[in-house]
């Protein structure tokens, strides 16, 4: 999708330290780390948000919530544990309308978040 912010980022057009990559998915650094530990994942299929999903997504997003479990141990916090979080639209405080997931960790969460 030519205007999408994570699509330039999978595409290269836009760099970001890449932490994880394969031919579905892509997990790179947030630009505005939340915690010791902040990484994005995200399908390079350009979907803009989780009501937009479809049947024919559900491996894929089997694949991606594994991957963020297998970067959460590389990244030594699947110990002590971590949030993974996605964001949808505006109430959901959704600015980037590319599917992500949040994998944060490195502190101790609050809950309910804000
Ligand atoms: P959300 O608000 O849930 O849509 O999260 C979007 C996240 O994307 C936010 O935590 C900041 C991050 N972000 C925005 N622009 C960039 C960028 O250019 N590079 C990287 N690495 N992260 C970005």
């Amino acid at each position: 999708m030519q205007d999408c912010l994570f699509c330039k980022i999978i595409s290269k057009e836009i760099p970001a330290e890449i932490v994880y990559e394969d031919d579905r998915t892509l997990a790179f650094k947030d630009i505005r780390p939340a915690a010791p530990a902040h990484i994005l994942v995200i399908p390079k299929k350009h979907i803009p948000t989780l009501v937009d999903l479809q049947a024919e997504d559900v491996e894929l997003m089997g694949h991606i919530v594994l991957t963020a479990s297998r970067l959460a141990d590389k990244l030594g916090v699947s110990e002590e544990g971590f949030r993974l979080v996605s964001n949808c639209k505006e109430a959901g405080g959704q600015t980037v309308f590319h599917i992500h997931f949040h994998l944060i960790g490195g502190r101790q969460m609050q809950w309910p978040p804000g």
